[in-house]
């Protein structure tokens, strides 16, 4: 076969043409979802599964937050009886260790479900930070409207880059454990949140059973616009952290993706 003679410049033209009609497409969205852990990977499926415009912001260029490395980079993950049913959407495959705990791949995991997600029709920016929200006053009330996103590179090197806007008719903050989007619209704005003190409450110490049960009771609209999933919705509510059980966390975003499905049909 001989040899195809490359032209740098058509290498050069498809990515910048490709990426700037896919960044087009997604400046108006349903569903924006900052982070791409678990929990924003599993909603942001769900979502794209039932027909809605899903973008996945990621500040890193790798996805999949804390599921790659297992526990302390022992690359397994435990999944107790209650994430079973996603194991099983999804196609990761399992074993069970003990009654009610499935030891599974955490590389196989992460990138089963990354995959799903994309080709359910979310789509995926990485290396990507979500700085902030829109906030709007819609009807007399303060609504969260979208997302305020910049390179990481720029916010790494403190480079004063003004960002660019997603619009979207909700925000799933996913971020982990620092609940990144809501603090920071809670700091900005003084706005009430809906949990126990109005405020964000902070993650309490490693639990496993209550942290994971309370994951999914957490994970819901926090305020007008913004939901919380995963260990940001924890953090926002003060509840547990879990350690290196993932059930709670997939179950979560399946939560979010069926409450924000509900809004958006209704
Ligand atoms: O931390 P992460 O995996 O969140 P999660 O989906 O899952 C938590 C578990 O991994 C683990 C646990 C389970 O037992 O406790 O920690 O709740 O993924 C969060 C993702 O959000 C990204 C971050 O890089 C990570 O990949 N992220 C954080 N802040 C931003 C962000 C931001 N401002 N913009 C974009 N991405």
């Amino acid at each position: 076969m001989e040899n195809q003679n490359l032209s740098e410049v058509v290498i050069s033209q498809a990515i910048v043409s490709s990426f700037m009609e896919k960044l087009n497409r997604y400046l108006e969205t349903d569903v924006a979802i900052v982070g791409g852990g678990p929990s924003g990977l599993v909603a942001g499926y769900y979502l794209a599964k039932r027909g809605f415009k899903t973008a996945i912001f990621e500040r890193k260029l790798s996805i999949g937050g804390g599921m790659w490395a297992g526990a302390m980079f022992f690359n397994e993950i435990v999944v107790q009886e209650m994430g079973r049913e996603i194991l099983d959407e999804f196609d990761v495959r399992y074993r069970e260790f003990k009654p009610g705990y499935y030891i599974a791949d955490a590389v196989e995991a992460t990138t089963t479900i990354a995959s799903k997600a994309v080709k359910a029709g979310a789509v995926i920016f990485n290396g990507i930070t979500a700085e902030d929200v829109v906030l709007k006053k819609v009807n007399g009330q303060y609504r969260v409207c979208g997302l305020v996103v910049n390179w990481t590179a720029a916010d790494v090197t403190h480079m004063m880059v003004d960002p660019l806007v997603i619009t979207a008719k909700y925000v799933v903050d996913a971020t982990g454990h620092d609940a990144n989007v809501v603090s920071t619209l809670q700091r900005k704005a003084g706005i009430k949140l809906n949990t126990e003190t109005g405020c964000v409450v902070g993650e309490k110490p490693l639990w496993a059973s209550v942290g994971e049960e309370d994951t999914v009771k957490n994970s819901k609209e926090v305020f007008p616009g913004i939901f919380v999933s995963g260990m940001a919705a924890n953090a926002t509510c003060g509840s547990h952290r879990m350690g290196p059980v993932f059930g709670g966390m997939l179950m979560s975003g399946k939560k979010v993706a069926d409450e924000i499905a509900n809004r958006l049909n209704s």
